[in-house]
């Protein structure tokens, strides 16, 4: 397993590189051009001028995390090949500087969705938190209190531009069910993967975040039966998944560990995180100590580590502590997450001394 570590770019991350380096064991650094709308062109000058600068601190720039889908394909209007053309386009130019893995997702209209960006925990400090019930039937009600709620930072899939047609996006999208959402990410995948092949470059979707359905748009990849259906779509080791165990972990009857021993040699990017789930459905993000919240941890490493998984690994979101909300991204603080990494790395060093029989 490689660490690694989601950093926003100069100037669009609270956190700099040179403090990731004194993270131990953090070997690449998990990248994005996030000024870049779904479906613009990605210039070779800002792909390498980025990759340049993240490899000279040390790190290895493998994956990128994301390269957004433009809604267009996942609609499957007519300009989707003008769009699916572009980001063949990308694929080719990220294989040029040497990455190896592409996260994205294909959730409609929202990317991952919370109702609070500063819930607070009893221990004093606070994470992103999901309220069933203060999900209304109006998404302006949600769009306003995540907007009114990020301070400085634009989030990805919650671009102000793209929020400020919501009417027409869900107008768009209405009536769509499941299957033809799965019949348009078809038609995506059969025209990138063998570009994917010949580059080798991997393609990696993240689950839906949370794993239900929200205002009547179909969500796709956010159980054992629907990610079945997504790899029998294209079935090619290029097109796999980065699981995420914050987005599947919402659903108790997710059994994680489970899921990975089932499709292991289709992950290509581990994304790990804890969330405590209440009775009533609501749920917050917690520290990734397994009995902090009802992702056992452990097990879930412990399935990566008996299938000898050498993909990538990263700590998903993290609580905000000691004062750095509201400085840093939602979700995306230094604290946290660094002891996310020592935890999970204690945990793959005693697997490894256990398995040499130490
Ligand atoms: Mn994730």
């Amino acid at each position: 397993m490689q660490m690694t570590w989601r950093w926003y770019g100069e100037g669009n991350d609270s956190i700099t590189l040179d403090q990731i380096r004194q993270i131990p064991g953090v070997e690449g650094i998990v990248w994005s051009l996030h000024q870049k709308a779904a479906g613009e062109v990605w210039e070779m000058a800002e792909i390498q001028e980025t990759t340049d600068y993240i490899q000279s601190k040390g790190f290895h720039a493998d994956i990128v995390e994301s390269v957004n889908i433009h809604d267009d394909i996942k609609l499957g209007l007519p300009s989707r090949d003008h769009y699916i053309k572009i980001y063949i386009d990308t694929i080719k130019k990220l294989a040029k500087v040497g990455v190896k893995v592409i996260c994205y997702n294909f959730m409609p209209v929202f990317d991952w969705t919370r109702t609070d960006l500063y819930k607070a925990l009893p221990d004093g400090s606070n994470a992103l938190f999901y309220e069933k019930n203060a999900i209304t039937e109006d998404p302006q009600d949600m769009v306003d209190r995540i907007l009114g709620n990020s301070g400085d930072f634009t989030m990805p899939g919650w671009e102000p531009e793209r929020m400020a047609k919501l009417d027409e996006l869900f107008k768009a999208y209405e009536g769509m069910t499941e299957a033809q959402l799965f019949d348009n990410l078809k038609y995506f995948l059969e025209k990138i993967i063998p570009v994917c092949e010949a580059y080798d470059v991997k393609m990696a979707i993240h689950p839906d975040d949370p794993p239900w359905p929200i205002f009547g748009l179909p969500r796709i990849i956010r159980d054992r039966d629907h990610i079945k259906t997504f790899l029998g779509l294209v079935d090619s080791p290029y097109s796999g998944l980065t699981l995420c165990t914050g987005s599947l972990g919402p659903n108790l009857l997710n059994n994680i560990p489970d899921i990975i021993r089932e499709f292991g040699d289709r992950i290509h990017f581990a994304h790990i995180r804890n969330v405590k789930v209440f009775e009533n459905g609501d749920f917050i993000e917690v520290s990734h100590r397994g009995k902090d919240g009802n992702v056992d941890v452990y097990e879930v490493l412990k399935a990566y580590h008996d299938q000898g998984f050498n993909g990538y690994i990263r700590p998903d979101h993290g609580r905000h502590l000691w004062g750095e909300e509201k400085t840093c991204r939602p979700g995306y603080g230094l604290y946290d997450r660094a002891l996310g990494v020592m935890y999970m790395l204690g945990i793959i060093d005693s697997l490894d001394k256990r398995k040499g029989g130490n």
